[in-house]
């Protein structure tokens, strides 16, 4: 199903008289506001095709229905999301999840919905039905060669389908590791995974990129190959230009901080993208934004800060993308909701005084310090966001119109109550 213009104008329309008054209260004190709305006019978030489902644990999962049962309907979906807010106008591919029958159908589709291929992702974390070798010990990391041979094939055809879609990076996340004391040597797992990796990076296309996303544990739980970002740094850094250290908000040991590792990643020029969820315990890929936004906004603090340094362009030099799992919300909701977040953080972060702050960390004003930061976070930005959204032709509240148009009710009557995501 597509989203009319029209309906989302008319909702617009009825709502307008008070966004305009909350917008002109919340302008009125940003002396750059026009520049801020040209910015987040600009700026979007990738979904990731296997974010549109339910998800679940190992306990259990629960379906809401109206799922997307193939990549076309999950095409529609991010089309959906992004035709109310703007700023979900890419899709992120996990291979061999959703691999295009049509290359030029699928192109086609996408540019319907206005939407662009983000990294594309490979998967040697779990077996596929119609696979030689396995994986249960790992995949580039393997002590047996033709398994990862196998695995850097595997990640060599992932290239290929993104080279047909246009996309321009592929993202490696490795399950490798060991799960426990002594099952690993762990300077021969580094050592095989490099070599694999530079197998992968010799595939690469003049214009693109491998991210190297890292996580501290699950599913091994003793040691990661590459549990951080220091071990995704070691293998950038002797890889090459082409290879950056991918940060997901969700991978890191508790309190990390992760505002730290963000900067010093910029600072090298090493910095890939984002994945971004919110946790409270571990890798609980919940809603953006859900547990700890003050967090979410010192790390797009940094994130602004460190790419104004370097000349970078907010919108398209890193990856953005969502990836977070929707056990008792629908997916689409959860996604607005996580879009939403992300819009307004980086709104914060666009707006923090950087000459007085500065002015404050040389003089070692840890008070005033706080105090910029605090007040910038505190600020509603609510309706510069909507204005931004508005002004692109998006919905003024994509959630009321999600639920008043009833969205969801009309994707189950036409995919049926028990369709089930592929990939999940
Ligand atoms: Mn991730």
């Amino acid at each position: 199903m597509r989203i009319e213009k029209n309906r989302i104008a008319d909702y617009n329309n009825a709502q307008l008289a008070a966004h305009k008054r909350k917008f002109d209260f919340a302008a009125e004190n940003i002396s750059n506001v026009e520049s801020i709305i040209q910015q987040l006019m600009s700026f979007n978030v990738a979904i990731p095709s296997w974010a549109l489902g339910t998800g679940g644990t190992r306990f259990g999962r629960f379906p809401g229905g109206g799922e997307p049962g193939t990549l076309e309907q999950k095409m529609e979906d991010v089309g959906l999301l992004h035709a109310l807010n703007q700023s979900s106008g890419a899709i992120s591919l996990h291979i061999p999840w959703d691999i295009p029958k049509n290359y030029q159908e699928i192109k086609s589709l996408a540019n319907s919905f206005d939407l662009k291929f983000d990294a594309v992702n490979s998967n040697t974390f779990q077996d596929q039905k119609d696979q030689e070798l396995s994986y249960k010990f790992g995949s580039l990391q393997h002590t047996n060669k033709a398994i990862r041979k196998q695995a850097i094939q595997h990640n060599i055809e992932v290239i290929k389908h993104g080279v047909e879609l246009g996309s321009k990076a592929l993202t490696v996340w490795l399950s490798d590791g060991s799960c426990y004391p002594g099952q690993l040597n762990f300077r021969k797992a580094f050592q095989y995974t490099l070599e694999s990796l530079e197998e992968i990076y010799a595939a690469l296309p003049e214009d693109w990129k491998v991210f190297i996303e890292y996580k501290c544990s699950e599913p091994n739980f003793y040691s990661m190959t590459v549990g951080d970002w220091g071990q995704s740094l070691l293998f950038a850094n002797k890889l090459g230009t082409k290879a950056k250290t991918l940060v997901d908000l969700g991978h890191h040991l508790p309190n990390a901080n992760i505002e730290q590792i963000v900067a010093l990643l910029l600072m090298e020029g090493k910095l890939a993208g984002f994945h971004f969820n919110d946790s409270k315990y571990g890798d609980d890929d919940l809603t953006v934004g859900a547990m700890k936004p003050y967090q979410l906004f010192l790390i797009f603090n940094e994130l602004v800060d460190g790419m104004d340094a370097s000349g970078m362009n907010h919108a398209n030099d890193l990856g953005w993308m969502i990836d977070a799992s929707h056990n008792v919300k629908d997916p689409l909701e959860d996604l607005l909701q996580s879009v939403e977040a992300i819009m307004l953080s980086y709104t914060h972060a666009l707006l923090v005084d950087r000459q007085r702050l500065s002015e404050a960390q040389e003089s070692n004003d840890v008070v005033v310090a706080q105090e910029i930061l605090q007040n910038t976070f505190r600020t509603d930005v609510r309706a510069i966001v909507a204005e931004a959204r508005l002004r692109s032709g998006g919905s003024l509240n994509p959630l009321g119109f999600f639920r008043e148009h009833k969205i969801r009710e009309q994707l189950i009557a036409q995919r049926g109550k028990s369709t089930i995501a592929t990939g999940l």
